[in-house]
């Protein structure tokens, strides 16, 4: 008689799915001069003149290089950016992106 039922805390936790990353890749050419390119990645990505030079001089030698990983429209709107500087100047520079795994 007159027992006190506790009924079982259950804590709800709705499922948050964490958005994908995706890379910014610089693509190498043979016409952008390479101070330029160090130029660009300095001012759009923030990143410091060594960084920026580690970044370029990768391109160069390998074709490609990742300069970060953004949410899917931050690394959209810099690649465009970036491209859009270099078109900008009257060189071929691209600038591509891609989700992450
Ligand atoms: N390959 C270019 C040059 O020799 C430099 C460059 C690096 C261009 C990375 C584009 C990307 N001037």
């Amino acid at each position: 008689m007159s027992e006190t039922v506790t009924p079982p805390v259950t804590k709800l936790r709705p499922k948050t799915e964490r958005p994908k990353l995706h890379k910014v890749i610089l693509v190498n050419d043979d016409f952008t001069p390479r101070e330029f390119v160090t130029a660009v990645l300095k001012a759009e990505f923030r990143i410091t003149g060594d960084q920026a030079y580690q970044i370029m001089i990768t391109a160069h030698r390998k074709g490609v290089c990742v300069v970060a990983v953004f949410t899917k429209d931050v690394a959209e709107t810099k690649a465009t950016r970036a491209t859009d500087a270099g078109k900008r100047a009257g060189y071929p520079l691209l600038f591509t992106t891609e989700p992450e795994e």
